[in-house]
């Protein structure tokens, strides 16, 4: 009884909104935004795709500068959706980031859980929090994304997600679309049987598949009902029709693979569990877009140190 009022509750825009109302902070990144697009909505306000339905369908990916010598990575990212820098970062900067993982979990101030993710280890360590602001990294960052990359999320694993695959658009969303971009750290080697993480080349130009595409819009005061199994269902019917071929990513320490804000990816089964799989991941909003979260319709949190 008390569980199923909370699920109705938690189902509630209302609920969430009234969370929102205290994070004017976090949330006033959205309103200069909404100024400009003429989007009528206060800070705390519900937000999803059917917001922008009768906007202009315009794509981040060929707008913005490019920077010198980047030209050739650009016209690869913008056709396949991805792109791989081989041994990015040293073996000591990757000795240094599980280092720094170790120390966190070991004075219990964050650990890992729900899918082996270490959420925001960047907040603990400065030393994690400019591995995501490197500047030769994020030169090619901004130039893939065309426009500035605000670092505002970090993921750590020690065993693979086995997450289905799935594109992240559906969990930060933006407007306009694609105004996301993600990177993946190898902090070891990963073989075949330690589930690596897997991704479709070219299929970040498929459509954006949100809400109304599996029918999860919700009612003026509800979110969907749909579940997230339900999202991945689609996903997979999608990817069978596509015809589009899954890559491995076999990577070796120091290695990155960027994605595409609309990328297909997700992780591998683990097969090997006597090993780790230690990674990664670093996502990044576009400065100049609406950021929110399509499945729950709320604008996303953003400490406002991350614009700095
Ligand atoms: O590393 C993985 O296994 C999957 C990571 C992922 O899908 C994500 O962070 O969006």
């Amino acid at each position: 009884m008390i569980q199923s009022f909370f699920n109705w509750f938690r189902e509630l825009k209302l609920a969430y909104s009234i969370f929102n109302l205290f994070q004017y902070d976090k949330l006033k990144h959205n309103l200069p935004h909404y100024k400009r697009i003429g989007l009528d909505k206060f800070y705390f306000s519900p937000i999803s795709s059917l917001d922008f339905k009768s906007f202009p369908a315009q794509d981040m990916a060929s707008s913005g500068q490019i920077m010198p010598g980047l030209k050739d990575k650009k016209e690869f990212f913008d056709k396949n959706g991805f792109l791989v820098l081989d041994h990015f970062f040293s073996d000591p900067d990757i000795d240094g980031i599980n280092a720094e993982v170790d120390k966190i979990v070991a004075s219990g101030k964050k650990k890992f859980a729900h899918r082996h993710k270490l959420m925001f280890a960047i907040d603990e360590s400065e030393y994690l929090m400019n591995i995501g602001k490197n500047q030769r990294l994020k030169h090619i960052l901004d130039s893939l994304l065309g426009d500035e990359a605000i670092l505002f999320q970090s993921i750590n694993f020690d065993y693979g997600s086995e997450q289905a695959t799935h594109s992240d658009s559906i969990h930060m969303t933006t407007y306009p679309l694609g105004g996301l971009i993600a990177i993946w750290i190898a902090l070891e080697d990963i073989g075949e049987d330690q589930g690596p993480l897997h991704y479709y080349p070219g299929s970040h130009l498929l459509p954006y598949y949100l809400n109304e595409d599996y029918q999860n819009e919700g009612t003026f005061w509800q979110l969907g009902k749909k579940g997230y199994a339900a999202y991945e269902k689609m996903i997979e019917g999608k990817i069978a029709s596509s015809g589009l071929k899954k890559v491995n990513f076999m990577a070796k320490k120091g290695d990155v693979l960027i994605w595409h804000a609309n990328l297909f990816h997700g992780g591998n089964l683990q097969s090997n569990k006597a090993k780790t799989r230690k990674s990664m991941v670093m996502h990044y909003f576009a400065k100049h877009c609406v950021c929110y979260h399509e499945i729950t319709q709320r604008p996303a949190l953003i400490e406002p140190k991350r614009f700095l």
